[in-house]
């Protein structure tokens, strides 16, 4: 197995790479979930060929590339750049936009009523915009929230939180996940699940809401809350850009249900949103906790390992099988009505270990640094 990091890995291909990736993220800023998804599919598909991909020809014949992005990759070979990339990039509204897009806490609803407000820049928002307390956090720490962050810091991150959670029980344990797990040299973010041996959910939420969060503040590592499943719903609806993405369906796939990572259901919270910095620094970072009950452990671990791609694929299985896989567990027999709508929850099949899941659903055992699609 050749170790990859999940980036491109500057092979044959690099280039094309270079320019679909901004594509995708250009897509995925303006909410355009369907395009953002055929370009990533894309760009993994390229990041695997051991070649480079010249025509339209060539790359229409390889799996996860259809044939507008074949027309897309023979452009940007023979020319060396895309003009539809440039045309995007070079729209004074469509950078605006994207900057407001980039404020955390900001979709693209709110970015297109900062522009319909007559706001461009930054500057108007300070100046003259009304926000809400988490716009303002995400405003004030704008620079710091866009930064990646290196796999080191990462997991300091997740080692002042393991500290933390030894203060309260010596079995607590913090794992790094997202990104982090799949071997990325760095992250947009810092994904800690929180697991212990035995405890289900309520004596986890006793310890880390009660506990271990407040002392967390206390000692100045974190520094705010942004949305949590586990507050009241008005401070949750402050929906970071990145969730209000996730609550959308992809035409296509419409037959799983779309992964809500604050969806709490009745259990009270099982995450928190929030910033944090390190006791030396004075760069924020965007922090998710989730608490992982015993008995979701495996589950839990594919989801919050992702990539998303990787966990829409394996739902999409799961389903497929009449089964339905989440961030609790596998069940089967579940009841699905017309549209493959879920009718029944289902039985619990397995959800504390990872490997089961994949052995259960016939999938072969994918490392973490291996699952991009
Ligand atoms: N996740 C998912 N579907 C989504 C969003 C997230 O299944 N639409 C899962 C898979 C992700 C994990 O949650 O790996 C963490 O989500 P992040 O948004 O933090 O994504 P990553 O950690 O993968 O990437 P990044 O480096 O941008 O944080
Ligand atoms: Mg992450
Ligand atoms: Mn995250």
């Amino acid at each position: 197995m050749e170790p990859n990091n999940g980036r491109s890995s500057g092979g044959p291909n690099k280039r094309t790479i270079e320019i679909l990736q901004q594509m995708a993220t250009y897509y995925d800023r303006v909410g355009d979930n369907w395009r953002t998804l055929a370009y990533r599919k894309a760009v993994n598909a390229l990041d695997k060929q051991k070649e480079l991909v010249a025509t339209k020809n060539q790359a229409c014949k390889i799996y996860g590339i259809g044939s507008r992005l074949a027309d897309k990759i023979e452009e940007i070979v023979s020319t060396d750049r895309l003009q539809r990339l440039e045309s995007v990039s070079s729209d004074p509204n469509d950078k605006a936009l994207q900057i407001f897009m980039g404020i955390y806490g900001a979709g693209l609803t709110q970015a297109k009523l900062w522009m319909d407000q007559g706001y461009r820049t930054l500057e108007d928002l300070r100046d003259k915009a009304t926000l809400t307390p988490n716009q303002q956090i995400g405003l004030d720490h704008y620079d710091d929230l866009q930064q990646r962050i290196p796999r080191a810091e990462v997991k300091m991150h997740g080692d002042v939180v393991q500290k933390a959670l030894l203060r309260v029980n010596k079995d607590l344990e913090a794992v790094v996940g997202g990104s982090y797990r799949r071997g990325m040299p760095d992250s947009g973010d810092i994904d800690v699940m929180i697991m212990h041996p035995t405890a289900e959910l309520a004596q986890l939420q006793a310890w880390v809401f009660d506990v271990v969060i407040p002392y967390l503040f206390e000692i100045g590592f974190l520094k705010c809350a942004l949305a949590t499943s586990h507050t009241s719903k008005k401070q949750a609806r402050t929906t970071p850009a990145k969730s209000q993405r996730q609550e959308e369906t992809t035409p296509g796939e419409n037959s799983i249900e779309p992964i809500s990572p604050l969806a709490t259901g009745s259990d009270g919270g099982s995450k928190f949103h929030g910033a944090s910095c390190l006791p030396d620094s004075t760069v924020w970072r965007r922090i998710d906790l989730l608490l992982v009950p015993a008995c979701s452990r495996g589950a839990a671990m594919i989801y919050f390992t992702g990539n998303d791609i990787f966990n829409r694929s394996i739902r999409l299985l799961a389903s497929r099988k009449g089964m339905r896989l989440n961030q609790h567990g596998l069940y089967k027999n579940v009841l699905r009505g017309p549209g493959r709508v879920k009718q029944t929850e289902g039985e619990l099949v397995e959800g504390r270990d990872e490997k089961k899941i994949f052995e259960i659903l016939g999938v072969p055992w994918r490392e973490p640094e291996e699952r991009r699609c």
